[in-house]
């Protein structure tokens, strides 16, 4: 599928998906939402890529929804925004949440709406010192969608979830790193050279067990305990089947860098 609203470059095990609208902050339109879906699928088919990076072009990661997107509906009916959310976003979402790779957003400047609630999908997060984040959805009368109310309360809790919420108000990067919304936030001058660090380091990872390990984490807030040592005791029997495991321990016994081929099985 060729894209006219998003950028995606694979390169040395790494996917790149950049966000292209930078005129409009790169607000999303249900034609982006496609393109992500296709994007994504063409990155799970490909065993050779083994980490995603997400982030958007220009000054902007993204603005959320493209408040331009909907024309009127011919008879004056007003739309049943649910519709946006269950056919464009929601396909999206799932796909990046269930990513068998570790996913980085890259936040490289306002990440508004369904914007800030994407970025958050993804497994870490990271910000420029000049992002912000901004749950604008009460400006304008709506509520906070694409996973916020899930990821919010329990990234930060709910007194700041609802404060967020309910005013709107932006949050610095270095706030949102210091409440626990995201994992590090960068000067601007050193923000990317991290970024590609990053993802370099874990496209070349123990990608089965990265997958693993953040389906273990994403089960987690909706386990018990014993079901959570459960789900552990399975993840790390098929762990151990790995090369990889084999490999990080000789690597450990020979004092020496492992060199991990992100491959399920022996
Ligand atoms: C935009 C947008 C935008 C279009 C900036 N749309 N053009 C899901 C499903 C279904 C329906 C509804 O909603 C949702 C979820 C949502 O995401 S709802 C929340 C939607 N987003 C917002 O309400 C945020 C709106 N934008 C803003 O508040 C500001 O633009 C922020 C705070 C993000 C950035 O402010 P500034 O840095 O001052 O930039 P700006 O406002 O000047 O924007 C630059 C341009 O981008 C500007 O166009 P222009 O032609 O004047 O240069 C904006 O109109 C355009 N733009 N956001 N969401």
């Amino acid at each position: 599928m060729a894209y006219e609203n998003i950028l995606l470059d694979v390169s040395n095990g790494v996917a790149t998906l950049t966000l292209n609208r930078p005129d409009r902050l790169n607000a999303v339109t249900m034609d982006m939402l496609e393109e992500l879906s296709a994007a994504l699928d063409e990155v799970s088919a490909n065993e050779d890529i083994r980490a995603l990076l997400l982030t958007g072009s220009g000054r902007g990661f993204c603005a959320g929804q493209d408040l331009s997107d909907r024309e009127p509906n011919p008879d004056g009916t007003p739309h049943d925004l649910s519709d946006n959310l269950l056919r464009g976003y929601h396909p999206f979402l799932e796909r990046l949440y269930n990513l068998d790779i570790p996913t980085v957003c890259a936040v490289n400047g306002v990440a508004a709406g369904a914007g800030a609630n994407i970025a958050l999908v993804c497994d870490i997060v990271i910000a420029s010192e000049s992002a912000k984040f901004i749950q604008a959805f009460a400006k304008i009368g709506l509520v906070p969608d694409c996973g916020g109310t899930y990821n919010l309360p329990r990234n930060i809790g709910m007194a700041r979830a609802k404060g967020m919420a309910l005013l709107a108000h932006p949050l610095s990067a270095s706030d949102a790193e210091n409440w626990g919304l995201i994992w590090k936030c960068y000067s601007d001058d050193v923000f990317l050279d991290e970024a590609q660090k990053l993802v370099r380091h874990l496209a070349d990872g123990p990608t089965w067990g990265l997958a693993l390990t953040k389906r273990a984490l994403n089960a987690s807030p909706d386990n018990d305990f014993l079901s959570q040592l459960a789900l552990e005791a399975d993840s790390q029997k098929q762990a151990g089947l790995s090369d990889d495991y084999i490999e990080g321990v000789t690597a450990f016994m020979e004092k020496r860098a492992p060199k991990f081929t992100g491959k399920k099985t022996r």
